[in-house]
Order: structure tokens, then sequence, then C-alpha cells
């Protein structure tokens, strides 16, 4: 056995199931590896942002570490804008990166650059492995980093010669830690808090699956709290039989209007809110300062018994209906806009989808509209950085292979890693691309009027634009090996989209707005 052969084994033991990899030559003797071993399936992705946003999405949904192979520093600078958002998802991922051998790097060769300070930024643990002695022992903790509470990017740098030497064994498998249990007293101080009325919850990470969910529902049955989530999520259970919450809008004068009567912010698994970026005169955080802010559970800490726990200090009823009052949408026709796209959406979804939301200023009408749809799981676009939907949408397939994956994808996005296309044909995963084709980057076009640009002159048109040429999406998804379709009304849409269902696999469709 050797280096190689040590870190497969160890990962192995310790639950990892999947690696997205995109290698070279200093990591050849772990794809070697990967054919001695069972149980590790490598699933190759042809740029580097694919494969840390496939492992994004693996781990927010399997609760499995997800691993990355990625080669050098340039290999893995690709990868960091998915990271980013997978840190902001604080989701447990492995990057692997080979380096050179040890000894080689006083060369300088050409690939030789900082991998530390490329994955710092991006990685809550890095350790780069100095002998082969150490690579299971390495291996072990940075899976065992990665599962610490709530979850987080670790990072381990393997060179190159501690990979083909020989080695001594598998380490020990990587334990996992549960979340810290919060005091009964903050449950106390919280639930005095609320009986004070003007309360909002803003629930965020684990919190937003269904068993802390129907526990919140409990607090506000109690309390008349609001529960919130923020407008953006790693991971949101949704549909029917859950209680529906409010989100937080996007731009800061309608969030800072959503929150201005509160009083008191319980903050649950969730970091006091702010403003996606600052502008004039507009303040940073979007709770009144004179709010109270109390942290009921730290994200490393256990929210769902808090919320259990502050459920039963309130006095609160065991079940709570869902008090959705929200309908599902009838299928629209007529022209597809964002408004028609977005209600057959909500109105056609199975049951159990997986919706990967990178639809950007596309997606507000499904979103609002879906709380009415059967159950599902919506991923969001945590840290902001695109390109992140497609890659996101493979891992989710591969965590899940018996539900339906939907990537509502705006189409500026999408350029961004449509690489990921190629991944789901090769895999042959179940995914429905719905590409939201508006041909511009509308947001900044937005963005340009917020900026009191009224007649935008040729640079603020030509670089929100994405016409001339346009992007031909079927052609694009055909040649990658994804079968796709056109839909340019609303009608056309809503037929594709159900057909989609009947038939598993990769689809595109282009959903021209
Ligand atoms: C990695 C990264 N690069 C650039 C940006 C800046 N940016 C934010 S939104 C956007 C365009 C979005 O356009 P599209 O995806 O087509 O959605 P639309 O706004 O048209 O709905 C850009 C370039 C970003 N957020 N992240």
């Amino acid at each position: 056995m050797n280096g190689a052969d040590a870190l497969i084994r160890t990962a192995i033991a310790s639950g990892v199931g999947v690696c997205f990899a995109n290698p070279g030559t200093t990591e050849m003797p772990l794809v070697a590896a990967l054919d001695r071993a069972t149980g590790l399936r490598p699933v190759l992705a042809l740029f580097e942002g694919v494969c840390t946003g496939a492992a994004d999405g693996y781990a927010r949904l399997s609760e499995r570490p997800a691993m990355t192979l990625l080669h050098l520093g340039p290999g893995f600078a690709n990868g960091i804008a998915n990271l980013h958002n997978a840190r902001r998802a604080r989701s447990p991922i492995v990057n692997v990166i080979g380096d050179h051998a040890t000894w080689h790097l006083a060369a300088d060769a050409p690939l030789t650059s900082d991998i530390v300070s490329l994955a710092n930024p991006v990685s809550g643990w890095v350790r780069s492995v100095r002998r082969v002695e150490e690579v299971a022992a390495d291996t072990a903790a940075a899976i065992e980093a990665s599962l610490a509470p709530p979850g987080q990017v670790a990072t381990l740098i393997v060179p190159a010669d501690c990979q083909w030497s020989d080695a001594e064994g598998a380490a020990a498998p990587a334990r996992r830690t549960a979340p810290a249990a919060v005091p009964a007293d903050r449950i106390e101080r919280v639930a005095r808090a609320l009986r004070d009325g003007d309360a909002a919850l803003l629930l965020g990470g684990v919190a937003l699956r269904s068993t802390a969910l129907r526990a919140a529902a409990r607090v506000r049955a109690a309390s008349n709290a609001r529960l919130i989530h923020d407008v953006f999520v790693a991971r949101l259970e949704r549909g029917a039989d859950l209680p529906a919450i409010e989100r937080l809008p996007y731009f800061p004068e309608q969030a800072i209007a959503a929150l201005a009567k509160l009083r008191t912010l319980v903050l649950v698994g969730a970091r006091d809110p702010v403003s996606f970026f600052g502008y004039p005169n507009v303040p940073s955080h979007l709770a009144p300062e004179a709010c109270e802010r109390i942290v009921l559970a730290a994200p490393d800490e256990d929210a769902v018994g808090a919320l259990e726990a502050l459920a039963d200090a309130l006095g609160a009823p065991r079940e709570v209906p869902a008090l959705s009052n929200l309908e599902r949408p009838r299928v629209a026709s007529g022209a597809l806009d964002v408004a028609t796209l977005g209600q057959n959406v909500a109105a056609l979804q199975p049951e159990g989808a997986i919706v990967v939301d990178e639809a950007a200023t596309s997606g507000a009408v499904w979103f609002a509209l879906a709380g009415g749809a059967p159950r599902h799981t919506v991923l969001g676009l945590t840290g902001g950085a695109i390109g992140q939907g497609l890659p996101t949408a493979v891992g989710a397939a591969i965590a899940c292979p018996q539900r339906k994956v939907i990537a509502l994808q705006a189409d500026g996005s999408g350029m961004y890693t449509a690489q990921a296309l190629w991944t789901m044909a090769r895999e042959s995963l179940d995914v429905l691309v719905v590409v939201c084709a508006n041909r511009a980057y509308r947001i900044l076009q937005l963005e340009v009027a917020r900026a009191g640009i009224a007649e935008p002159g040729p640079a603020a048109r030509g670089l929100t634009e994405l016409s001339n040429p346009a992007l031909d999406w079927c052609a694009l998804a055909r040649g990658m090996g994804v079968p796709s379709v056109r839909a340019t009304d609303a009608d056309s849409f809503a037929q594709e989209f159900a057909r989609a269902f009947a038939d598993p696999g990769p689809a595109l469709i282009e959903a021209l707005l």
C-alpha cells in the first residue's frame, strides 16, 4: 500500500462516497488508488468550479463529507468561487490537492505556487502533508475537521512523493462531533423576550429543515413571533405540509422595511442579517439599531433541540397545523415571462423535487408561488458567487438519485460553469435544467437604474446585455450530450416541463423570456 491507498481507504472508512475530480500529474497515484479501492465513486468535471460546486450540492443533501480532487494551485484556484459559496453554506467538503514532490518544490517548476495562501480564505482548516507516514492520519483529521459542526471546508495538500511512497495503512475513521446543546437559561431568556411581542426568529442552517420548522411553528403559535429566513439559503425544506415562513427581500430598502417594527430578533443558526452590498445612506444591518438581537443557537449549536425546548418553555401545543394557506397555482398560458415561467414551475414541479435556485431575477415569482407546491427542497446561492447552480445540481443529483433535480438557471450565471452539463450527461443524472434566457445581466441593469443612471451609455449597456451574439443554450446542451428544447410561450413551456418528468435523465429547456 502506498500513501495514496492510505488516503483513499481512510476516506472510504470515514464515509466519503464520491470524489469530484479534475486531476493532473501530481494526483496520478491517487487516481490509480481509486482503481484499487471500492466504495469511492470518481466523477470527472471539466472545470474545477464544477467539482467544488458539485461537492457543495452533494454535501448539502447527503450530510456526508464531499471530496474533491484538484490539481495544484491553479486547479484549486479555478474552484475557489464555489468553495466561497460552500463556506457560506457551511458544507462539509474535503479538498485533496496534489502538490509537487517535496524535493521538487525548490526547483520552482512552472506549476509551483503558494497553495496554502490560495486555500486559506475559503477553508476553515488547511494542512500540508509532510511525510508519507502522516497521510492517513492527516486525511482522517481533514474529514473530521470538515464535519465539525456546523460543517466547513477542509483542504489537504498532498505532495506527490507522499502519495507514491510506501505507507503503513489506513487511519481509524474520522469521528463526527455532535452540535453543542443550548443551555437552559438561554432558552428561558428567549422565551421571556418573545412574550414581550414584536419579535421574529431568523432561521438558518439546520433550522430550515422539517423537524426544526415544525418546532418553530409551535413557537410561532405560542408567541406570535414571526418566522423569517435569509434571502439565500443553503437548504430549505418547503411545500404544502410544512409551515410557511417569510423570506427576507433581496434589496436592502425592502428588507429594512420588512424588519422595521421588530423589537427582538432571535437568531437560530443564522447571522444578524446584512445588506448584500453597501449603498449610499443605507445601513449595513437590516434590523433596526434598537432591535435587540438574541442568539438562541449559534451555527455550531443544536438549533433543533433549542427550538423544541423553546416551544415547550412557551407551553406550545405539541402539534400545530402547517398554517400554510398557500395554494398551488394553476398552469398559466400565454406569453412566457418571469411570472408565467414561475407559475408553471410551481404548478407542475413534482413531489420531492430538489430545486437549485440560481434563477436570479427570474426566480422571485416561482419562489413566492412554490410555497403551495408539494414538498420540495430549495438550494440557494449562499455566497453570491454566480456559477453555482449547474454544479450544485450535479452534486444534488448524485446525493439523491431517487429525486428529480430542477436547476432554475439564469443564463448569465449558467455560462460560468456550463461544463456541468457534460457531467450531467456522462453520469446520466436526473436533472432538468430550465435556463431563464433573458439574454441580459438583468440584475446589473437594475443596479444601473438604482445608481440613478436613467440613460445607460454604451459601456453600461454593452456590459449588461448578453445579445450579439445571442447564446444558443439548446446547441450548447446538445454539444455536451444533454437533450434540449426551446420554449417561447407559457403553454409549450408547461408541456415540455411536464414531459421532462416522465423521462428521467438530464434535459434542458431554454425558456426564452
Ligand atoms: C463570480 C461572480 N462574478 C460576477 C458577479 C457579478 N454579478 C452578479 S449578478 C451578475 C449577472 C447575473 O445575470 P444572470 O445570471 O443572467 O441573471 P439575471 O440578473 O439576468 O436574472 C453578475 C455578473 C458575481 N456575483 N459573482
